[in-house]
């Protein structure tokens, strides 16, 4: 008996001297957290190196990740977040493809107590209390920047007319709205500025050739004098065409992109993109935060916008900061 007894401490004395000598208590809480993360696909090097940053950022934290990729399907996205529920997750995280389609599951994901935290994109949804904390950019400054930098070009230019193509998004998505609607804000009321159209291309690359491919059949490239692109992928598409058109983007056509990824800066330097509206995908540790302040029973921010500004053709390119993801 006493023997048993004196094992019992020993086991007992080394759980307690293991756990001092490693992290902090709260490290140790940090190591329970699992979080499901559903990423809504593959489609842009802006997703990809986002889903990077949330695997870096879990592991940097200590917590468990579940991942999914719902390759550009909301229903994948469903069953994913119905995995996560069974599987009794802490907290769910996941970046919506559209806007609207969640209620039930985020109620059954409420019903179970699991809190949700929308990551880049928001849901549309009169229930507010089906998520508890959105992080991601702000879609709407971001297409306003985007117009600023138009009407401050028209006017470098002494432009008299202006005719823009619009590439947009994946529609019903959030930034594909918020670009679109930002834009339009600023550059409507000005009578220098026509909206020839908007093409749908799904934040796609081959999508951004083919819009460009059908811009240039109906209009020529004399017809166009700037395109408007929600992202870098629909962005470097088009440039593609443009170039084997014998065209020469950025002079001929004046081109507005958004993300910032490496390539799209390096055309920036290159002449052949005039403006680069910044989008962050580095979300990880913002989101990890949010996480830990859950686990904690802290209060947490309901909207976490990251810092994000404009790189283009009246900055000093050669700056060191002036640089891509
Ligand atoms: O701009 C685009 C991606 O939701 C901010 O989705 C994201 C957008 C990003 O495919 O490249």
């Amino acid at each position: 008996m006493r023997k048993r007894f004196k094992v019992l401490l020993a086991v007992l004395s080394l759980l307690v001297l293991s756990a001092c000598a490693g992290s902090p208590a709260p490290d140790a809480a940090r190591e329970a957290v699992v979080l499901g993360f559903s990423q809504l696909g593959a489609e842009s090097s802006w997703r990809i190196a986002n889903t990077a940053s949330v695997k870096a950022a879990a592991e940097e934290y200590g917590f468990g990740l579940m991942a999914e990729n719902a390759n550009q399907k909301q229903e994948k996205q469903i069953d994913a977040i119905r995995s996560f529920i069974a599987y009794r997750v802490d907290v769910i995280a996941f970046s919506p493809i559209v806007e609207t389609g969640w209620d039930n599951v985020l109620a059954e994901a409420r019903q179970a107590k699991i809190p949700v935290i929308l990551v880049d994109r928001m849901i549309d949804s009169p229930d507010e209390s089906l998520y508890t904390a959105f992080v991601g950019a702000d879609f709407y400054a971001e297409g306003r920047r985007a117009g600023e930098y138009l009407l401050r070009k028209a006017d470098a230019i002494h432009a008299e007319h202006l005719r823009v193509a619009e590439l947009c998004g994946t529609p019903e998505s959030t930034p594909m709205r918020d670009r679109q609607r930002g834009f339009l804000d600023v550059v409507e009321k000005d009578d220098r500025i026509e909206i020839l159209e908007s093409l749908n291309g799904d934040f796609l690359r081959s999508k951004g050739e083919e819009c460009m491919k059908t811009l240039l059949e109906k209009y020529g490239v004399g017809g166009i004098d700037v395109i408007y692109s929600h992202n870098d992928s629909m962005t470097l598409g088009a440039l593609d065409v443009l170039e084997q058109s014998g065209a020469a983007p950025g002079r001929d056509i004046l081109m507005i992109t958004v993300d910032g990824e490496k390539e799209a800066v390096d055309a920036l330097k290159a002449g052949k993109i005039n403006c680069v509206v910044q989008c962050t995908p580095d979300l990880g540790k913002d989101l990890m935060e949010l996480v830990r302040g859950l686990k904690e029973g802290r209060e947490i921010p309901r909207i976490t916008h990251p810092q994000e500004g404009v790189f283009c053709d009246f900055d000093d390119l050669t700056d060191p900061s002036v640089e891509g993801f």
